[in-house]
């Protein structure tokens, strides 16, 4: 409780701070990152500032007329009043239609050209689950952060292996819900290197809040050696039990199952190898080579008793040799 106040206490005295720093870029709007930035921060200016001169001037020729046509005595007639005025009637009409026709064309040749990804993308798959974030790069590499070169255009190739989500990174001025069963693109051109934030913003159940990612914007020549060195955990000297831990902390599992000791929305994995348990329905099982299997690629083939069914299946995002070592690293942590 105390924690939290003093979280809350903090963010307040850092506003000013945080104020000063986005007057010195953009009040309104946080960094611009993509190619897309300019343009649609040009179409949102142009209807602020068109709303706040229409705010002010129907505000002051309301207050203007209130005064001007009050009724002065109690029983002081209505004035004669003309029922229509041609001139000004063809003036509110076209004049509104304008704008809202050079509002449309804006934003209409935007979204063509957010819609419409150049040739010779590069494209990274991105699978979306709760409550984590898996990107696939061409070469068969799998992160749960993502990493693009800069200056290139990105398309991503979208789909949720559960329930609608979205992919939000508010510095490429870049949205695009996720669908399961489907896929959806999105491609963006970074012009920054640097890390940036990724969420989802379709509520997607209980730790929707959480479903956060980092986008990191590589230099020119950092992409390549970064991807290198994520490719292929299986030619490194690397481990059973330490590719399992990196699996584990790279495929989601991290987001519901702890190795602490402490259960969260998953039962945690420390001490669990061997160990046998009650089940939903009744019977118990033993969790061993082939349950730990069954549990990654059939999660809804049996509930842990006490637990929600919400694992997702990674049946063809794990492969056999990605499961042994996750049991390997189970049994690191077993008992
Ligand atoms: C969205 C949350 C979530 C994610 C992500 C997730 N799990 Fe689970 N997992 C659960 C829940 C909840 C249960 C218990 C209910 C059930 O049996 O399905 C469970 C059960 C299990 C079990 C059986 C545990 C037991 O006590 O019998 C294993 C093994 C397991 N998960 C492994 C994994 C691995 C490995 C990963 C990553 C590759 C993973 N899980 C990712 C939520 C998750
Ligand atoms: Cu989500």
């Amino acid at each position: 409780m105390i924690d939290v106040l003093a979280s809350i206490l903090q963010r307040v005295i850092s506003i000013p701070a945080g104020i000063a720093a986005a007057a010195s870029e953009r009040v309104w709007l946080p960094r611009s990152v993509s190619t897309f930035a300019g343009d649609i921060d040009f179409a949102w200016d142009v209807v602020f500032w068109l709303s706040v001169f229409f705010f002010v001037l129907i505000t002051l020729i309301t207050v203007y007329f209130m005064f001007r046509y009050k009724r002065r005595t109690p029983d002081q007639e209505a004035l004669p009043a003309p029922d229509h005025h041609l001139p000004i009637e063809i003036a509110w009409s076209v004049l509104p239609l304008g704008i809202v026709v050079v509002l449309f064309w804006q934003g209409f040749a935007q979204y063509v050209n957010m819609a419409t990804p150049p040739q010779d993308t590069y494209e990274i798959q991105v699978s979306a689950m709760k409550w984590s974030w898996l990107f696939t790069y061409p070469n068969g590499a799998v992160t749960n952060e993502l990493h693009v070169p800069i200056d290139t255009p990105i398309e991503l190739v979208m789909t949720s292996s559960d329930v609608l989500h979205a992919f939000f990174v508010p510095e490429f001025r870049v949205k695009k819900d996720i669908v399961p069963g489907r896929y959806s693109n999105l491609w963006f051109e970074a012009t920054e290197a640097g890390d940036y934030d990724l969420m989802c913003t379709e509520y997607c159940g209980k730790d929707h809040s959480a479903m956060l990612a980092k986008v990191t914007v590589h230099e020119p020549g950092g992409f390549e050696p970064w991807l290198k060195e994520e490719s292929d955990y299986y030619n490194k000297g690397w481990s059973m039990e330490e590719i399992g831990e990196k699996l584990y902390n790279t495929r989601g599992c991290k987001t519901c199952h702890s190795v602490d000791g402490v259960n969260g929305t998953g039962p945690t994995f420390l001490g669990l190898y061997g160990i046998e348990h009650a089940l939903v329905g009744g019977g118990t099982a033993v969790v061993d080579e082939n349950y730990v299997r069954e549990s990654i690629l059939e999660p809804q083939a049996t509930i842990v008793a006490g637990y929600d069914p919400v694992m997702p299946t990674y049946q063809g995002r794990l492969s056999e040799q990605d499961i042994s070592a996750l049991i390997a690293y189970l049994k690191s942590l077993g008992n």
